[in-house]
């Protein structure tokens, strides 16, 4: 008797029960209606009176240990069930919120796709430039007020200076040095400017820049290639204006205006009642930027312009604070959903 109660606790304690199914096969056998402690019980009554005390403790025992690792795990089983997750196959998807491209970005890839169409190449170089690529190959001469470090960020790098580019010109004086006429190509990027943030400016903005360099490229040339560019993007009806201007790495320059894009050239508050919306500045490649960069004026000339994205997104988009750009706040944001 004493053995098979010992043996039976054995078991009880080296259970296992990991599934459903074990854990109803074991309470049918220690604790069910037909359990096998009962036939313990029936033979009590053989038991010689003086250990009947003893022996009836044990079984007991027996009895509650079985119980006990019963209900324990059970409540291991069950708590395991609650942790898995229920999904319900039925339920409508959450859909991922769809993005949208920054209006800079827009407004870049609009006009890289417009001169892509009439044979321009994308280039892109280095934010942080040296003093030839975006000053000296330029024709800025030593005094110039853009080397002034009230107008230009300059970094430090051993004995080297450099600074952040203040337009991507100093990708073209690139382009130019390591390839051979004909060149035409757009320079995208990001520019900088020591200036106070405001509405109206900012420490960096953006720039597309376009050079062409060929045989007997004309003036002509750069307006038929600006007003095909003015049209694309501001529609077919659109005119163009030039007004002389002066840039050190062009002669002769221009200031590019498009007829109001609002009220069609009749005057209104956003062309300040002149017609006229100022877009970009232009200009033939001064000789001695072709020089610098190994190209022989003689044998060839070009046009040269650049324009800042923001500006023609403003007129796009009418936002009015340069600001909205780069401040990253959703509700702006949001507003381009639909553009490419
Ligand atoms: C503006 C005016 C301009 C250029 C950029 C250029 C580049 C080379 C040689 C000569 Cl490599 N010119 N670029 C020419 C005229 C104007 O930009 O208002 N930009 C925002």
């Amino acid at each position: 008797m004493q053995s098979k109660i010992e043996q039976l606790l054995n078991e009880v304690r080296q259970s296992e029960l990991k599934t459903e199914t074990e854990l109803e096969t074991y309470r049918i056998k220690f604790l069910g209606s037909k359990n096998c402690l009962k036939p313990l019980f029936a033979e009590l009554k053989t038991v010689p009176n003086e250990q009947k005390k003893a022996v009836g403790l044990q079984i007991n025992e027996l009895k509650n240990e079985a119980q006990r690792i019963y209900d324990n795990f059970k409540e291991k089983l069950s708590g395991a069930t609650d942790q898995k997750e229920v999904i319900d196959y039925s339920r409508p998807g959450e859909p991922n919120e769809i993005g949208a491209r920054h209006p800079i970005n827009v407004i870049r890839n609009e006009i890289i796709s417009i001169f892509e169409r009439i044979g321009y190449g994308v280039s892109e170089g280095p934010e942080i430039e040296d003093d030839w690529h975006n000053f000296s190959a330029l024709n800025f001469p030593d005094e110039h007020p853009a080397r002034d470090m009230q107008d230009t960020f300059f970094v430090e790098k051993g004995d080297e200076e450099l600074a952040l580019r203040t337009h991507t010109s100093s990708v073209q004086v690139r382009v130019m040095e390591n390839s051979k006429p004909p060149i035409r190509t757009i320079s995208p990027g990001r520019v900088y400017r020591n200036e106070a943030i405001s509405a109206r400016a900012h420490c960096f903005f953006h720039q597309v820049e376009g050079l062409f360099i060929d045989k007997d490229v004309s003036f002509a040339d750069l307006k038929q290639t600006i007003l095909y560019f003015a049209q694309e993007m501001f529609g077919k009806k659109t005119q163009i204006r030039l007004r002389p201007s002066y840039f050190p790495f062009t002669e002769p320059s221009a200031e590019v205006d498009v007829s109001c894009t609002i009220c069609k050239g009749k005057g209104c508050n956003v062309c300040k009642y002149t017609g006229w919306l100022e877009i970009l500045g232009c200009g033939m490649v001064d000789p001695s930027v072709l020089t610098s960069a190994n190209i022989d004026p003689k044998e060839y000339s070009g046009f040269a312009f650049g324009m800042g994205i923001e500006r023609i997104a403003q007129l796009k988009y009418r936002v009015n604070d340069l600001r909205l750009y780069s401040e990253n706040d959703i509700r702006f944001l949001k507003q381009f959903k639909s553009a490419f």
